[in-house]
């Protein structure tokens, strides 16, 4: 055999044992909104630790009025089919001796071995629990927290709340926080400190809360709720930059006003796809028709998301299944 034919056969034989190596591409099929109907959960923040991927939502409590949640389930997924709550990880107003009300929006992250819960409360104080595994038990290792609105190079004229973490590529750590004003600190290795300065993002049109920042082929991505006092109703929008502390500018919308007033969401890949999390109040409509109680009682929802070939994200259309609202069982009593 000529020698230029066989190179070509050790290639080809290269590239089939490449391929049949390669780990096997996952497409999923999703199961129908809302995807967690036995209860009222809100501001899904998900991450994909091994094969399976956690959501961790805020927890609307059934005899909601406003947002006085008090503790945090989490949610795990191999199939985006179905969703399964896992129990009560964390209760802060009684594994920490500071926080007394509020437990909104979470995020949770893993590294070296350890997971990670960020959670606000007070509207004032962002907390830190760490456990040995996605399900808890979470524990406060501070006895404080993290940071708090009062924090030497914060910015914060409402409330400070929705912590979302995201860890680069060559592992270091953010934390972007806040409302209105969209702060960011540099956390230390151990992912319970940080290095003592407070970033202040720019570039973001009408920031109000819910900031999540993923990365996508080099780009940085931040995604946030746009703000509901500028004539209408919050919509999940992003800006992209070079570098995850910005400056960054700004792209457009995501997603839409919701049925819930507030919008919150966040971004992951699983398998190949993309996925969008969100919120809506589809569920507490159902359940109450003429009292109109999705804003205090919202419920997790998942669509795919798509890019442009540019890299800019495509608006998301978000979808309702009526036998996942029909065969929900949460909470629909008098209260
Ligand atoms: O769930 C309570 C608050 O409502 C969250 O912290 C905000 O992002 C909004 O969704």
């Amino acid at each position: 055999m000529k020698r230029e034919s066989c190179l070509l056969l050790s290639a080809a034989a290269v590239s089939l044992l490449l391929v049949s190596c390669a780990p096997k591409p996952r497409h999923f099929e999703l199961g129908g909104n809302p995807i967690i109907t036995h209860m009222y959960s809100a501001d899904p923040s998900a991450h994909v630790f091994g094969d399976s991927l956690y959501v961790y939502p805020s927890h609307d409590r059934d005899m909601a009025r406003g947002f006085d949640m008090e503790d945090y389930h989490v949610y795990v997924t191999g199939d985006m089919k179905t969703f399964e709550d896992r129990g009560v990880i964390f209760r802060p107003f009684e594994q920490t001796s500071w926080a007394t009300k509020n437990a909104w929006a979470p995020d949770c992250v893993e590294r070296n071995g350890k997971y990670y819960l960020y959670y606000p409360t007070d509207v004032k104080y962002i907390g830190v629990a760490v456990a040995d595994s996605p399900y808890g038990p979470f524990e406060d290792p501070l006895g404080h927290p993290l940071l708090t609105i009062d924090s030497p190079g914060v910015i914060c004229d409402r409330d400070f709340i929705d912590p979302c973490v995201f860890i680069d590529d060559d592992g270091q750590a953010y934390m972007f926080v806040g409302q209105n004003t969209c702060c960011c600190i540099k956390l230390n290795d151990d992912m319970i400190s940080y290095d003592g300065e407070v970033h202040i993002i720019e570039g973001l049109e009408e920031f109000f809360e819910a900031s999540w920042v993923h990365k996508y082929n080099g780009k940085y991505y931040l995604s946030y709720s746009n703000s509901p006092f500028t004539g209408h109703q919050p919509e999940i929008v992003y800006a992209m930059a070079d570098n995850p502390l910005g400056p960054y500018e700004y792209k457009g919308r995501i997603l839409g006003p919701v049925s819930s007033g507030t919008n919150h969401h966040s971004i992951v890949q699983f398998g190949d796809d993309w996925f969008l999390f969100y919120h809506t109040g589809d569920l507490g409509n159902y359940n109450w028709p003429d009292r109109g109680m999705g804003g205090s009682h919202r419920s997790v929802c998942v669509d795919y998301l798509y890019y442009n070939e540019d890299g800019t994200i495509r608006e998301v259309q978000p979808t309702v299944s009526q036998e996942k609202l029909e065969g929900n069982t949460a909470f629909k009593g008098e209260y």
